[in-house]
């Protein structure tokens, strides 16, 4: 059949349409269903990241996401892709992260006919509904601008949520012309005149005032560090919001939401201004201790339904973090606040002195310092659901913001290593450092393939107890029979190899170090297993 002149199929003038907004890479493993979004990419300049099954696709796209700034865009096959997609997709709605979900979907004859074609599913963007911003099923050319316009402006200024796009396989490569560009814009999220006032009439009446700040904040971070100095606040961090302040600044109040050195600051604090986040249950799983209701509370966040949900607001702000830290700083500067907490920093010290480590985690603390004594300042670190990483969230360092990732709003096993491999696609010159367990890395193990075809210095840590560690210890609390926690371990470092990985198992502190620092200094992928002492693994 002979194309007409200036047309290109549906599938193409996506991806060209993409490439206007600056998309680079899609992470994804084509099929036939998809063969039209391929179409003439290399004119494009957009490059394929082929992940091994398309948990990895989603979990790349999130890494990349939160690492660019910019939203991961997934390709995927209707029915089995699209689905196996299905927790990164919920892992980036929990953590507000910009994704684009492009699917194919069922030949739109035989949609809904359940005559079984290949790939199908009943209503695949009904599916999506619950994960998303927006779940739709696209068919005019016309519509997909629209889509696609509302997507990336929404994700400039509303709270970042993943957008899936389904279109029939037959749509997909019937001839269209050019998909133009739509302009929408939407307004950035001020705070309103009378908050405000009231929030500066708060302030101003308050003398302890303390700010907890959460992944909704991360991303303005200059403007945050200024607000803490303006109101001389010790400022405690989510998991999310790692390194928004330096490890050194006087204000940084660690990681600390589960300890009572975190607890007790909150709760001698005249006021609590809480930015962008939603208290999820994974910050504070360390002790299980719900932060107190502080006795006067500011909520700001770009989702207002956050506002009201949990810790109560007194005064419930909807604005961008940036804005608000930066308007509010004006407004106490024109009035001439001077802030009264002189026992800020030293408050900030203790509450970050005061945790109650377990024993387990004391354990740790002698491998965790020997990767953060090694750690490049330029790293990102990407991190499982792995005893470990427990410890890691609270003990470790950390003074880059947006360069430490993990699961925290869905908890998920396996993202580390492909949320790792799309950060590195995303800051190719800059070291990533995946710490997971023996039973999260089986999730994705495959991905080593993608770290091997990505290349550079990507090293993955895997700490290794043969088992289900966590889940073993938490039937032994709940005195329960250990079942399914003891799983078979195999030699990782054998596995690796056979990616081609450089692979080392280490039985001590000192063997991390030789091994870490040498799969630093070398530009291929390195996978090393730590073998945890006095653990089930210690036998081999
Ligand atoms: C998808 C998913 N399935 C199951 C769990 C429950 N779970 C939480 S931690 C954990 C153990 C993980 O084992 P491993 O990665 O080896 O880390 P370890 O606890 O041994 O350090 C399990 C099974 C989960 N969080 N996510
Ligand atoms: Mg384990």
């Amino acid at each position: 059949m002979q194309r007409q002149v200036n047309k290109v199929s549906f599938g193409s003038q996506a991806m060209k349409l993409l490439k206007q907004y600056d998309v680079d890479t899609i992470f994804g493993i084509p099929g036939v269903h998809t063969i039209e979004y391929y179409r003439g990419i290399t004119e494009t300049g957009i490059k394929g990241v082929v992940p091994r099954h398309e948990q990895g696709a989603g979990f790349m796209a999130d890494g990349y996401g939160r690492i660019s700034g910019k939203p991961g865009v997934c390709v995927l096959v209707s029915g089995p892709g699209v689905l196996n997609a299905a927790t990164p997709i919920a892992q980036a709605w929990h953590d507000s992260i910009p994704m684009l979900v492009l699917a194919a979907s069922t030949e739109s004859e035989l949609s809904g006919k359940n005559r079984g074609p290949l790939h199908d599913v009943p209503d695949q963007a009904g599916f999506f509904t619950q994960l998303t911003d927006a779940s739709v099923t696209v068919t005019d050319p016309d519509q997909f601008a629209e889509v696609v316009a509302q997507a990336f402006a929404s994700w400039k200024v509303n709270r970042a949520r993943p957008v899936h796009i389904s279109v029939p396989f037959d749509v997909l490569s019937k001839d269209v012309s050019e998909i133009k560009k739509v302009d929408v814009a939407l307004p950035a999220r001020h705070v309103s005149a009378d908050d405000l006032a009231k929030v500066v009439a708060k302030v101003s009446a308050s003398k302890k005032i303390v700010l907890i700040c959460g992944g909704g904040a991360n991303y303005a971070h200059k403007e945050i560090t200024a607000l803490a100095e303006k109101l001389n606040s010790p400022l405690i961090t989510t998991g999310n919001a790692r390194g928004l302040l330096p490890d050194g600044h006087r204000l940084n109040a660690g990681t600390t939401l589960p300890f009572s050195g975190g607890q007790s600051l909150i709760a001698s604090a005249d006021l609590v201004i809480a930015i962008g986040t939603e208290f999820s249950d994974v910050d504070i799983i360390y002790t299980g201790k719900r932060v107190p209701q502080p006795k006067s509370m500011i909520r700001v966040d770009l989702d207002a339904t956050q506002l009201q949900s949990g810790l109560k607001a007194d005064i419930g702000v909807v604005s961008d973090a940036a804005n608000f830290a930066k308007e509010l700083v004006a407004a106490l500067n024109a009035s001439g606040f001077a802030s009264g907490y002189e026992s800020a920093a030293t408050d900030a010290a203790t509450a970050r002195g005061d945790i109650g480590w377990t024993n387990q985690s004391r354990s740790h603390f002698e491998w965790l310092d020997v990767i953060s004594e090694l750690m490049p300042e330029n790293a990102i670190v990407s991190i499982d659901s792995t005893q470990l990483a427990y410890t890691a969230h609270h003990y470790t360092p950390w003074s880059t913001p947006k360069r430490w990732l993990a699961p925290y709003g869905l908890g998920t096993l396996g993202p580390a290593l492909p949320m790792g491999i799309g950060a590195k696609v995303a800051a190719p010159n800059d070291p990533v450092v995946i710490i997971a367990g023996d039973g999260g890395v089986l999730f994705t193990i495959s991905e080593l393939a993608t770290a091997r075809d990505v290349s550079g210095t990507i090293v993955t840590i895997i700490w290794d107890n043969a088992g289900y560690g966590e889940i073993r210890d938490s039937f032994d609390r709940a005195k329960a029979d250990r079942n399914g926690v003891d799983i078979s371990s195999f030699d990782l470092t054998v596995v690796a190899q056979g990616f081609g990985m450089n692979a080392s198992r280490v039985r001590t502190p000192a063997e991390l170090h030789t091994q870490f620092k040498k799969a630093l200094s070398i530009k291929t992928p390195s996978v090393i297993v730590v073998t945890e002492p006095g653990s089930p693994a210690d036998t081999k």
